[in-house]
């Protein structure tokens, strides 16, 4: 047996083999008729995730909130936010996953609460320990500010001028407590004082009682903000997000990350998957090696096209992409894993973000499956993009509900950026965060079937064509080129465990790439373009290659040259053993 299936025998992971489910649970399927989703309809599509052939789910945040950001806003990490459900309905959809042998993953999030929390209203009045359980400071003299605040007492503004990931200071005056606060999101988001070793404990004994009830794992929000510069400094006003210098990435970031692994998860059959905004591949291979994270969301490659600003997106340069994904497969080969996404619910639809959602919406929802599926790490899969639903149409205002978005759009109003939603709606409807939140789309019935009621954020229209019943009728369709991904990911070792190595990195069309484990290979074929592409095939992919799946109808072998229509995607493995499967061709109806 050669050293590199040794080392895979070695090193196997049930989080490394499976495929990630991600559940927006006020968007996946309402079970009550309130025209919002909750976990009794998520339970009543155990069986519908069980077909689609997932490992695990990923759930976001079902824990009571005031939903200022639907949930990121926690007001009781021990109980479940009513309109979903209640404790025992959690317990039921646990065990009807576990089931099906698929595990649950829940969300994590310490950076801040609501300032709901019991925690934060005892800060407030200054009771005992909970006095420092957030960062309180005085306002500094405006006149010793170059920077303005128009909340808090006359004649000062905020501590610092560090601001908000969501628009406008980081800061809100408490007239309780008569100090400002920090909130690197809303205003009701305030973050919580890591440095304070009490509140480090009560988080770790929060999850030691999520996972006394049997989850698999956690999802862990914005993990990499917790640690900010003792003082908080001012942050370099014209660094971009400003202050973020000083509380992404902190001085304490890995002493706390690992203090968490090693008090609060038992052993690394528990996922733990950080959310790292403003990470780098450096930062990374510490939070998966010393500190021991199973994996982290890493953001260049979604950040492709915007330049720093989230609001503006130029088409992407696929040779950007493509150097950015080869730099995190090999920079995390060796040392821990990649988490593999292409969309969230914070990121537009897939498709519309990195395809084509229109002439070719279904197979360049194909392409990008592939892609996930056959780079080295955990594919995420979010709600809906196994069906290739795409981004919507926003005609007002009054449609949004994202608390970033909104935002975004007064904030633009009221700079005079903008004279009104309609100059800034292009922006909004290519990456507003609402894109991703419309309902699932499971048929043609009034509201996708999503709800018998009024939906809590508008159906994307096109559920009439773009729906999970559509789909699975269609043994041609995007979902079941999922299942099959799925299926053959399931079956070939190489797929999971096999080395990346980047061929035609220049080429602006063609995204292609081999992975390699012991003598098996697979080469894997994209035409990124809506043009059609020609692919000089390399030695190094060597010969013996045979078809194993493509969304369009392609040769059993690839030969030296490999001429490819728009959008289409091949993958050829050199034969394994018996367990191979068939070629299996998902020809498309473009
Ligand atoms: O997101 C953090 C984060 O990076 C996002 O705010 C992202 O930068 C932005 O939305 C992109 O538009 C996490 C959660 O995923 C997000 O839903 C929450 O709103 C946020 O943290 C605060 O908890």
């Amino acid at each position: 047996m050669s050293e590199a299936v040794q080392r895979v025998r070695a090193d196997r992971q049930w989080w490394k083999e499976a495929v990630v489910y991600q559940i927006y649970p006020k968007s996946f399927f309402d079970s009550d008729g309130d025209g919002i989703g909750d976990l009794a309809g998520i339970t009543e599509q155990v069986d519908y995730l069980d077909a689609l052939g997932v490992d695990a789910v990923w759930l976001c945040p079902v824990y009571d909130s005031p939903q200022a950001d639907n949930g990121y806003d926690i007001s009781d990490y021990r109980s479940i936010f009513d309109t979903y459900g209640d404790l025992a309905d959690w317990e039921r959809l646990l065990s009807e996953l576990h089931d099906r042998d698929i595990r649950l993953v829940m969300d994590l999030v310490v950076n801040h609460t609501s300032s709901e929390h019991e925690w934060f209203q005892r800060s407030r009045r200054r009771e005992g320990e909970y006095a420092d359980y957030y960062h309180w400071r005085d306002g500094r003299p405006a006149a010793e500010a170059d920077y303005d605040t128009d909340d808090g007492p006359a004649d000062e503004v905020a501590p610092n001028n560090w601001e908000s990931i969501f628009g406008g200071p980081a800061w809100a005056y408490d007239e309780e407590r008569e100090q400002w606060y920090l909130h690197l999101f809303d205003e009701s988001q305030p973050d919580l004082n890591w440095e304070h070793e009490a509140v480090r404990e009560d988080v770790y004994e929060m999850m030691g009682w999520w996972l006394d009830r049997g989850i698999d794992g956690f999802r862990m929000d914005v993990i990499n903000l917790v640690s900010k510069t003792p003082g908080l400094p001012d942050g370099d006003p014209d660094g971009g997000l400003v202050g973020a210098e000083h509380f992404m990435n902190g001085p304490k970031v890995h002493d706390y990350l690992s203090e968490l692994v090693a008090e609060a998860i038992p052993d690394d059959d528990i996922l733990t998957v950080g959310e790292t905004p403003g990470a780098s591949v450096e930062d990374a291979q510490r939070f998966v090696g010393e500190d021991g994270l199973s994996m982290v969301f890493q953001f260049e490659h979604v950040n492709v096209g915007h330049e720093g600003d989230k609001w503006s997106l130029e088409d992407y340069s696929l040779v950007e992409l493509k150097e950015s994904l080869a730099r995190w497969q090999n920079g995390l080969a060796d040392e821990g894993w990649n988490s593999l996404y292409l969309s969230n619910h914070d990121q537009p639809r897939t498709v519309s973000r990195f395809g084509d959602d229109g002439r070719y919406r279904d197979r360049s929802a194909k392409l990008l499956g592939t892609l996930l599926y056959t780079l080295q790490g955990t594919p995420f899969v979010y709600q809906g993009q196994e069906i290739g639903m795409t981004n919507a149409p926003f005609e007002s205002k009054s449609e949004l509900r994202d608390v970033e978005s909104i935002n975004f759009v007064e904030e633009a109003i009221e700079s005079g950026a903008a004279e009104s939603y309609e100059d800034v709606r292009d922006a909004v409807e290519t990456v507003g965060r609402d894109n991703a939140r419309t309902p699932m789309q499971w048929s043609d019935d009034e509201n996708a079937g999503f709800t018998d009621g009024e939906p809590w954020l508008k159906v994307n229209p096109n559920y009439d064509a773009i729906n999970v019943e559509q789909a699975r009728a269609d043994p041609d369709s995007v979902w079941h080129y999922y299942r099959e991904l799925g299926d053959l990911r399931a079956d070939r070792d190489l797929l999971v465990y096999g080395t990346f190595d980047l061929l035609a990195p220049d080429d602006e069309q063609v995204f292609a790439y081999t992975r390699t484990l012991a003598d098996e290979r697979a080469l894997v074929v994209l035409n990124v373009s809506a043009q059609a592409a020609t692919f000089a095939v390399p030695d190094e992919a060597g010969d013996d290659l045979e078809l194993a799946i493509a969304n369009v109808n392609a040769p059993e072998t690839p030969g030296s040259t490999v001429e490819l229509d728009p959008y289409e995607a091949r993958v050829y493995l050199t034969p394994a053993d018996s367990t191979d499967r068939p070629t299996t061709t998902n020809s498309d109806s473009t």
